[in-house]
């Protein structure tokens, strides 16, 4: 199995053992050789999980974990299903208790086929002979990898203790599988893509909307928004996708989007969405407004958010290589500097707001001071929760840099997991991770005892977690305030208080408590230069509203209907919602 998994090309395997999963953990320890795969021991399985997820995010490869049978397998699924929804390649090996006891009731057995049906169902089988291992890995890596899928392989404890079977007998019923997938460049028929341009070149005002799937279509974005006149906004997996640098990138869209990228939304005559599922289709175009175009690698995920008039299924950068010389140059410039206009407002406005005074730091800061320091080749993660929001609004990407949160699932507890990930397959690159308390305190404090034991072995042991201790589960309690007019329950939403930069230092790692917003560009400076993983708490205020001012003018009457049902932090809320652009 090892051998098999080797030649798929996997170098790193995260997981935790278990007496299902001890007949490969062997083979992992018989291993010779510089080719040897990595086993990498997590704290938690679901850490394994987000951390495979991470490793399909942040390399062209697929992501690979491992757990034993029963409360192992249990604990991936959530980290398995952060990847299904973000459509990462990740394969799972579960352990499963020997095969004369299934079906008795056995201690730890589970019925792990109907268990990973749901978020494996692609592909999930378990092993009853082992000739059949070749073939389960092949098929469990190419399914994978070709749809942009988790897999999933049970292997029960005494499969694993048989001698291998590399090739199967030749005999009626084995099967003789081989290893390999080339890259998918798959373009759509000339006649389709012609159409697409008619509807492109036909359009005055036209907004492109990129998300994840057109990583690697930058040049591509650009060039076809030089040539249309066109502003690009980014679902929040897109995120890096275009850089921020761009004066026609309008940002982020959505809840956590810029005002930039709505306006243009809403005005426009015609849109492009590349490579993206991005769920909030209000803040699309209403139906009928605009002429529309999609492009998408995965032909079932076209069509499903606004009614589009020509569907591309195909790969983002040479779908548009092949559009380009079919567009027209338009010559009118208004509607791009009307863009131009609303981004650079949006960004003075995001830049103001940063600056505004909190009780005693506001949280936007940690993410204004940090954005002009980012280094040219980081890798950032970051959580669920308002970290989240001042991510998407306040930090300006270059081009080269990579970023990722979960998306699909928006699960907590995901941004230390894929920071190790990022770091493991890149140690040479800078890695930063931003979480809030609860997600600390979910996970990733337990995260932090695998950076203690791996930092030594990077190449640049830059490594950054930065926490936005605010000891709320700030996110949702302005989601009680905002959609459901309720104040903040405080059993619910209060977190305990902890030293997370005292921790740091318990395990050798640099730590700093941030309480003064002057000190913020400083500490963010000491952190990066540190030489050592990093802990930088941002003591924050958790009144400030996590939403751009145009959004908090719209949700001000329920902040309101909050505030007079008696929220305890009604006075301070009714500050960070003015603060933050609320007129009410
Ligand atoms: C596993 C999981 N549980 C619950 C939620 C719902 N949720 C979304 S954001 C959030 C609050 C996060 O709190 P924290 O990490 O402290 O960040 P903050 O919003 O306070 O900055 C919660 C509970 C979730 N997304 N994922
Ligand atoms: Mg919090």
């Amino acid at each position: 199995m090892l051998e098999r998994i080797k030649q798929w090309g996997v170098r790193r395997v995260y997981g935790y053992p278990g007496d299902g999963i001890n007949g490969i953990l062997a083979a992992f320890g018989r291993q010779e050789g510089d080719d040897a795969i990595e086993f990498v021991q997590t704290r938690h399985e679901e850490m394994a999980a987000f951390m495979a997820c991470g490793h399909a995010k942040f390399t062209d490869e697929v992501g690979v974990c491992l757990a034993t049978s029963g409360p192992g397998a249990i604990h991936l699924l959530n980290g398995l299903y952060d990847a299904k929804l973000d459509h990462q390649p990740v394969v799972a090996i579960v352990g499963q208790q020997k095969r004369a006891s299934l079906g008795a009731s056995y201690q730890q057995e589970v019925d792990l086929v109907t268990l990973f049906k749901d978020v494996a169902g692609e592909f999930v089988q378990m092993a009853t002979s082992p000739e059949q291992v070749r073939h389960l890995v092949d098929r469990a890596f190419r399914i994978a990898q070709a749809r942009n899928c988790v897999t999933c392989v049970i292997v029960p404890n005494d499969i694993q203790e048989e001698d291998a079977v590399p090739t199967p007998p030749r005999e009626h019923g084995s099967t003789f599988s081989g290893v390999g997938i080339a890259r998918r460049a798959l373009v759509a028929s000339d006649d389709a893509l012609q159409a697409a341009a008619d509807v492109l070149n036909a359009g005055s005002k036209v907004a492109i909307l990129a998300g994840a799937g057109a990583h690697g279509a930058t040049d591509e974005l650009i060039e076809v928004a030089e040539l249309l006149g066109a502003g690009i906004a980014k679902a929040l997996l897109g995120k890096a996708v275009v850089p921020d640098d761009v004066s026609f990138c309008t940002g982020t869209i959505g809840m956590i989007g810029t005002e930039a990228s709505d306006t243009m939304m809403k005005e426009c005559d015609t849109l492009l969405m590349v490579g993206s599922s991005f769920p909030y289709a209000e803040f699309l175009p209403q139906e009928g407004q605009a002429r529309a175009v999609q492009i998408d690698i995965d032909g079932a995920m076209l069509g499903l958010r606004y009614p589009m008039d020509v569907n591309l299924a195909g790969d983002a950068a040479a779908t548009l290589r092949a559009l380009i010389p079919l567009l027209k140059k338009k010559d009118a410039r208004s509607w791009r500097e009307r863009i131009e206009r609303n981004v650079e407002q949006s960004w003075r406005t995001l830049d103001e707001r940063a600056r505004e005074p909190a009780k005693p730091i506001n949280p936007q800061r940690a993410f204004s001071e940090l954005s002009p320091r980012l280094p040219g080749d980081v890798i950032l993660t970051g959580d669920s929760g308002s970290v989240a929001a001042w991510y998407a609004l306040h930090l300006r990407l270059k081009r080269g840099m990579l970023a990722s949160l979960s998306g699909g699932l928006a699960t907590m507890g995901s941004a230390v997991p894929y920071a190790l990930a990022a770091k493991m397959a890149h140690p040479g690159r800078p890695v930063i991770a931003l979480a809030g308390d609860g997600a600390m305190q979910m996970n990733g404090i337990n995260g932090l005892l695998t950076v203690a034991r791996h930092w030594q072995r990077w190449s640049d042991p830059t490594f950054v977690v930065m926490v936005l201790n605010n000891r709320d589960l700030n996110f949702v309690t302005w989601e009680q305030r905002g959609m459901q007019g309720e104040p903040k329950y405080e059993p619910s939403q209060q977190l305990p208080d902890f030293s997370y930069a005292a921790f740091a230092h318990m395990l050798g790692l640099g730590g700093e408590r941030v309480e003064d917003p002057e000190q913020l560009g400083a500490a963010w400076e000491r952190a990066l230069k540190a030489g050592k993983p990093f802990v930088l708490e941002v003591l924050a205020d958790p009144d400030i509203p996590p939403f751009p001012p145009h959004i908090v003018d719209k949700q001000a009457g329920q902040y309101k209907e909050a505030i007079a049902k008696g929220d305890a932090e009604g006075a301070d809320v009714q500050r960070g919602m003015t603060q933050q652009g609320s007129k009410a």
